[in-house]
């Protein structure tokens, strides 16, 4: 079996809003803007001028090639879970499970696989780096299909997409949010946020139609898109990890199946593992616009949490938002089949 990628180094240095590049600044002038969290919408989809940047380069400068793997999710549907898995699974002959210092057990996940949209933000890294990434490259990405780069749709590059409940989502996305901007706490602002996501004014929102995009996709070339749901992961994550082997041409052999090395790797991507790690308890990754907390990317990792937060009234909107929505395509996050 051919390796996969390793840690990339020399992650870049996040540079500040004044010194977003003068198309960038130029383009934002033109945009609809929210002004509390300060979103741009662009093509459909709004975005901080950080990443706005980055899917701008990435559009013109990131050349896809057939044996990419690109992890596609919406913000806070499970990203930095299938990073590491995906991660233990391709490299999983180079770093077995059992290796002390196996990566993922010193190594932010997110570091292991880095998002385009913060690598393309300064393009200088990723004119000098990108190539030097072990093929398959493993990256990933937030972008809603229609704002992917070119060569990323029409080579022949494999797409994981994984999305997750938007009730567990908008709770997760504000309590994240909360961490990184502690300013925004109080007692309206996660009602102002949760309208908002609503009316899909959220990064990288609207969440309907970002999801809608690749299911459809996933429908028309199924070789190239799997659509995943976190659901999913969570109640059958066998299951879910043998079919990602088979999708991204790395399957499991009957002698790996029979040593339970499935097993091992789930448990070592499991959030209680990943959480409990000195590498995800402590430091910070400098990534969108901010210094973030590794031991952020961890906190409860359940099914239906946002039921604990969200009121009768907002779980009813947003359940008959996802109902209008997705019905008619048969999506949704409940009662599914697996894969
Ligand atoms: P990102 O999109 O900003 O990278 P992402 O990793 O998608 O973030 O979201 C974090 C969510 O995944 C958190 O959900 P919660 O707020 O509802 O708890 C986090 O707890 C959960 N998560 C992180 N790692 C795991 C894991 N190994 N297994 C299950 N869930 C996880």
């Amino acid at each position: 079996m051919e390796e996969a990628s390793d840690e990339p180094s020399n992650l870049p240095k996040l540079l500040k809003d004044e010194d977003l590049r003068q198309e960038c600044k130029d383009l934002m002038s033109t945009l609809p803007m929210e002004p509390t969290y300060k979103l741009y919408q662009y093509q459909g989809f709004w975005y901080g001028s950080w990443a706005l940047q980055g899917i701008l380069s990435c559009q013109n400068h990131f050349e896809a090639n057939d044996k990419d793997i690109i992890l596609v999710t919406t913000p806070k549907s499970g990203t930095t879970w299938l990073k590491a898995l995906t991660f233990a699974l391709l490299n999983r002959n180079k770093h077995p499970h059992t290796q002390k210092n196996h990566p993922l057990l010193v190594t932010n996940p997110h570091i292991l696989v880095p998002f385009l949209e913060s690598l393309f933000y300064d393009e200088k890294y990723i004119v000098s780096n990108l190539s030097q990434f072990p093929s398959p490259r493993l990256l990933s990405i937030h972008a809603p299909y229609v704002s992917l780069p070119k060569s990323a749709k029409e080579s022949n590059c494999k797409i994981v997409y994984l999305c997750r409940d938007p009730k567990d989502i908008s709770v997760s996305m504000w309590k994240f949010m909360e961490t990184l901007m502690p300013e925004i706490r109080g007692s309206n602002s996660f009602d102002e946020f949760f309208e908002l996501f609503c009316r899909g004014v959220n990064l990288y929102g609207p969440f309907w139609e970002h999801v809608l995009e690749y299911w459809k996709e996933s429908f028309k070339r199924p070789e190239k898109i799997m659509f995943l749901r976190y659901e999913q992961m969570k109640l059958h994550p066998t299951l879910v990890l043998k079919k990602l082997a088979e999708f991204l041409g790395f399957p499991f052999s009957k002698q790996e199946l029979d040593s339970g090395m499935l097993d091992d790797i789930l448990e070592l991507c499991s959030f209680d593992n990943l959480r409990n790690l000195e590498a995800n308890k402590k430091g910070k990754i400098s990534m969108f616009g901010f210094d973030i907390e590794n031991k952020s990317f961890f906190r409860r990792g359940e099914i239906g949490d946002g039921k604990n937060f969200l009121t009768i009234e907002m779980v009813e909107k947003i359940n008959t938002i996802t109902l209008k929505k997705f019905s008619q395509y048969g999506l949704n996050f409940e009662n599914f089949t697996m894969v």
